[in-house]
């Protein structure tokens, strides 16, 4: 959640020599950015009680236009942990005549600061639209269709393996596992009986759990045809997985092409429709959302609509904060009710779902995105980045969903 204000620091603000302008002015941005952050939040304007760091590091002067940006960062109980920063994006140009000006490209971080406000507990509004986020969904992508075993040893591959692998990551916190299948050689394949054998292994395993909401995979590998990636969705009644995969879009796939032409995808949405899975919808581009756009005003897809951000993927949207956050800003646009999660790839993951447990998203892990636990170590499964994902939820303050959330926030029957 963020907010963003825009003034001119006017002759009246400036207090010292050289028309500079007081530290306190910034301060006092910085609290209004605050104030609408807890009326977002909470509904009420709550109180600023501490700036735990404030640096100032560059002169501010009377003419120069300031945006002040603030982000929650963590939400506690009552409290509310906050990010600031004011930057310089217009000066006086000297030397010209007295009222010319520059645009700053890029513009000049002046400020940052780091606080915490409170809403007392009593002065509290909830729930607000678009308020306080929900319990996170984690999703553990656990085998994938590209890794090897080659890259990583911990690769679960057989039914057993992935049931195995799928109770550690609902231990660490997953509610959703994303799920592909291997043949007996290891490569990626659609066929039902492997899926099913692959889902009754982790219904099995997870049983005493909990149980964990079993999302397959109908992207397959790149060059299967439509039929071969539907596989995973002959499997029905009591194998049928709750969730599967939509891919809406072409895109280049490292020196591949992962093909996903306007009629297939109108295809495999409506076989997934007659299925009875809940679609996700795969967005590993800006025009993606365009495309689901249409899907759903043609009728092919329907509210809640659930939307996975794969960032990172070469050749397609690289994982970056504007790039995440341009894709967030856009949701509503869609006009409809929406869940919304994060997949980066290879050494984006983390940051990725960082991003996404802070802004109020839901966030995907695991070994089909991404090899290791931290730079050179390996991941010895997905689990343990199922475990890091949720640490980051607990030091954000987000609540790690349960199934029942899960299922509750996806709206699954
Ligand atoms: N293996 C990628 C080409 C999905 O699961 O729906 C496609 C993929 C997407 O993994
Ligand atoms: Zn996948």
């Amino acid at each position: 959640m963020k907010s963003v204000i825009r003034v001119r620091i006017g002759s009246h603000d400036a207090h010292y020599a050289g028309e500079l302008v007081d530290g306190a002015k910034l301060l006092q941005l910085f609290g209004d950015v605050a104030t609408e952050l807890c009326i977002r939040a909470d509904g009420d304007e709550g109180l600023f009680r501490a700036y735990d760091s404030v640096e100032f590091l560059k002169p501010v002067r009377a003419g120069d236009f300031i945006e002040a940006e603030g982000r929650i960062v963590g939400w506690g109980n009552t409290s509310l942990k906050m990010e600031f920063e004011a930057r310089k994006v217009i000066a006086p140009a000297h030397g010209h005549s007295a009222s010319a000006a520059d645009l700053l490209a890029p513009p000049e971080v002046v400020c940052r600061a780091r606080g915490t406000c409170v809403v007392p507990r009593e002065s509290r509004r909830q729930p607000l639209a678009g308020g306080r986020p929900q319990p996170c969904i984690l999703t553990a992508a656990i085998v994938g269709a590209e890794t090897t075993r080659a890259q990583n040893p911990h690769l679960p591959l057989t039914a057993e393996e992935l049931g195995a692998d799928a109770a550690r990551c609902v231990k660490a916190g997953a509610t959703v596992i994303h799920l592909h299948a291997r043949d007996e050689q290891g490569n990626a394949s659609q066929d039902t009986e492997r899926f099913r054998s692959a889902i009754r292994a982790i219904r099995k395993a997870t049983r005493e759990l909990g149980g964990v909401i079993i999302q397959t995979s109908t992207g397959g590998a790149v060059g299967m045809s439509v039929a071969e990636r539907a596989g995973p969705l002959g499997c029905t009644g009591e194998d049928a997985p709750d969730m599967a995969t939509l891919n809406v879009g072409t895109i280049n796939f490292g020196d591949d092409v992962f093909m996903n032409k306007a009629a297939d995808t109108v295809e495999m949405a409506q076989r997934i429709a007659r299925h009875g899975a809940a679609p996700e919808v795969e967005v590993y581009d800006a025009g993606h959302l365009d495309i689901a756009a249409k899907l759903l005003k043609d009728k092919l897809l329907h509210a809640p609509l659930h939307l996975q951000f794969v960032l990172g993927v070469q050749g397609a949207l690289s994982a970056s904060e504007r790039n995440l956050q341009f894709l967030v800003d856009r949701i509503p646009e869609l006009g409809v009710e929406c869940t919304w999660g994060v997949a980066g790839i290879g050494r984006h993951q983390m940051t990725m779902a960082d991003l996404a447990i802070t802004w109020g998203g839901n966030a995907r892990v695991g070994l089909e995105d991404n090899i290791y636990l931290d730079k050179g170590v390996l991941a010895e499964g997905s689990a343990p980045l199922v475990a890091r994902a949720a640490e980051l939820c607990k030091q954000r303050g987000r609540k790690v969903a349960t199934v029942a959330e899960a299922r509750a926030l996806f709206k699954l029957a």
